[in-house]
């Protein structure tokens, strides 16, 4: 059965590495957020394209859930002698893929063929695509201005207050022709637990993106446990945006693309009010701890999906 996931970083490339466990190898394709790309030291740097792919390779910092494992710092030591060049920290063996993928795109290949390129030498079946080969870059709107999400995410450790989000270049950003024949193939489309902002979000704002998934069985796992983010932002984004953070509200901001629902059983009484927008709802344990916890969330979701199947 084909199936595609929409993944931003650590939440969603857990979900993932449990899909990838569940399906076959041809079954699972990954469309992954770019919004959060950007250029550091004349380097295109991919974080979310980069933990999706480092998970599915085995090769992913698990304390972290970004970079890489068994890392090694030599050249960031070095850099802290130059003026403010060490803020986003970069591992000596993660900067050999930002100088290869700097390398190849300048080389005039596109970030869907540097990825394929990538997945190959690392013996990584499954098919992962930038969501667009055309630059989105997500900007956040906070007390102190705008900024560009890596200054917010990485250098403030995301604590200014946040008053909106805007995805330059989306509306001339094309889903590529491997988004839409995936998007088109599959009999389900799941939106991993990613942040529904700023790594979601982008996804969805890609034009003809919503057009593509409103014809397909769209499910999403909620982000929040009892209206708590598992990791990073989310919760708090609710919170200074004004809105409940809730497994509901998630559900309400997805509501014109997905039909199915997944939410912890500890948010068992918000169902009814997901119901009432015409969405199935799903209770799971939806925490995952380890590797088994992955498979068992992803094994779960697929088997949900089916309930909701209206395409
Ligand atoms: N996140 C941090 O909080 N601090 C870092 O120094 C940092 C470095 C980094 C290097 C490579 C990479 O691919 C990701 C990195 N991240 C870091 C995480 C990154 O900012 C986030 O993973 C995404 O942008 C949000 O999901």
């Amino acid at each position: 059965m084909k199936v595609v996931a929409l993944a931003g970083g650590v939440g969603g490339a857990k979900l993932v590495s449990g899909l990838a466990q569940s399906l076959g190898p041809q079954e699972l394709t990954v469309i992954v957020n770019t919004g959060d790309d950007f250029w550091h030291l004349g380097l295109r740097i991919c974080p979310d394209l980069d933990t999706v792919c480092y998970t599915l390779a085995g090769l992913a910092n698990k304390l972290t859930g970004w970079g890489r494992e068994g890392e090694t710092w030599r050249v960031i030591e070095e850099l802290k002698r130059f003026d403010g060049a060490d803020w986003f920290k970069l591992g000596d063996r993660d900067l050999a893929l930002h100088l290869y993928r700097t390398g190849l795109l300048a080389a005039g290949k596109n970030l869907t063929e540097v990825v394929a390129e990538l997945l190959q030498i690392w013996d990584v079946e499954t098919v992962v695509l930038p969501m667009s080969d055309d630059p989105v870059a997500t900007m956040v709107f906070t007390e102190n201005g705008e900024m560009a999400f890596q200054e917010y995410f990485v250098k403030y450790q995301w604590q200014p207050k946040v008053k909106g989000f805007r995805f330059l270049g989306a509306d001339n950003a094309l889903p590529t022709k491997e988004v839409i024949s995936a998007i088109e193939e599959a009999k389900v489309v799941i939106i991993a637990p990613s942040n529904p902002w700023v790594s979601i979000g982008p996804i969805l704002s890609v034009s003809g993106m919503k057009e593509l998934l409103k014809t397909k069985n769209v499910i999403a796992v909620s982000p929040l446990i009892g209206g708590r983010a598992v990791k990073g932002p989310a919760a708090k984004m609710y919170h200074e945006l004004g809105l409940e953070p809730s497994s509901s509200t998630v559900a309400r901001q997805y509501q014109d693309v997905i039909n199915g629902f997944v939410l912890d059983t500890i948010d068992a009484q918000e169902c009814e009010i997901i119901n009432v927008l015409g969405i199935g709802t799903f209770l799971t344990d939806i925490m995952m701890r380890d590797y088994l916890d992955r498979k068992r969330l992803a094994d779960e979701v697929l088997d949900m999906s089916r309930k909701t199947w209206v395409h």
